[in-house]
């Protein structure tokens, strides 16, 4: 079986949301046929969508993988369940939201899978923790991610540190 690498997307604003984020990494590093090559630092960010919700604390792993872009998402969605995930509101507040950003170079465009991410270059959250783990990653259609991250708006993203948990949320 080859390996993909594969970048995934992780976001909580509810119940200790760096909690959520680590425990999200080690069962992703737990999926079969899976490796963890490395964990962005997690950022604290102002919410996309409706504002009456808690601030976000957002991260990304990098992964190789043999299981499928599907096989993927199926696994993505199974641990969001298992952290108590509800879709209720749309861009609303969620224990544990886990995107696929990446999967090597491929595009997709199926009914339950659309990669890269369809918000990808928006977002400084995902932008930024993709450009930590690597500042010279590209997009299947050439654009670079360091290009796209300078024109992309504002979320205040405050880095946290992971090994001193920071108080969520503040005060
Ligand atoms: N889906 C299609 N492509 C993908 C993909 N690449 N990765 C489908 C994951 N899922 C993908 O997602 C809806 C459907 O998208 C899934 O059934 C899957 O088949 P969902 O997670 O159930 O719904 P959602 O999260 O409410 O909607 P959506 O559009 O996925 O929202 P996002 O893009 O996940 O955004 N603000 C900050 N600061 N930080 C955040 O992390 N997140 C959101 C949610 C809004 N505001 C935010 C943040
Ligand atoms: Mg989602």
């Amino acid at each position: 079986m080859t390996a993909t690498d594969a970048f995934v997307g992780l976001g909580s604003n509810m119940a200790d949301p760096s909690a959520q984020l680590a425990g999200a990494v080690a069962r992703l590093a737990a999926l079969p046929g899976t490796t963890l090559l490395a964990q962005s630092p997690f950022y604290r960010s102002k919410p996309v969508g409706p504002q009456d919700q808690p601030d976000f604390v957002n991260g990304v792993v990098w992964l190789s993988t043999e299981l499928t872009a599907l096989e993927l998402l199926d696994q993505l969605q199974a641990i969001e369940q298992a952290h108590g995930r509800e879709r209720t509101q749309h861009w609303g507040p969620r224990t544990l939201d886990l995107d696929l950003l990446l999967y090597g170079d491929e595009t997709i465009s199926e009914e339950r899978l659309t990669v890269p991410h369809a918000e990808l270059a928006n977002r400084d959250f995902v932008l930024q923790p993709l450009l930590d783990l690597d500042p010279h990653r590209r997009l299947p259609d050439g654009r670079s991610l360091a290009h796209l991250r300078q024109h992309c708006p504002d979320n205040s993203l405050q880095k946290l540190n992971p090994v001193a948990r920071t108080p969520f949320p503040p005060g």
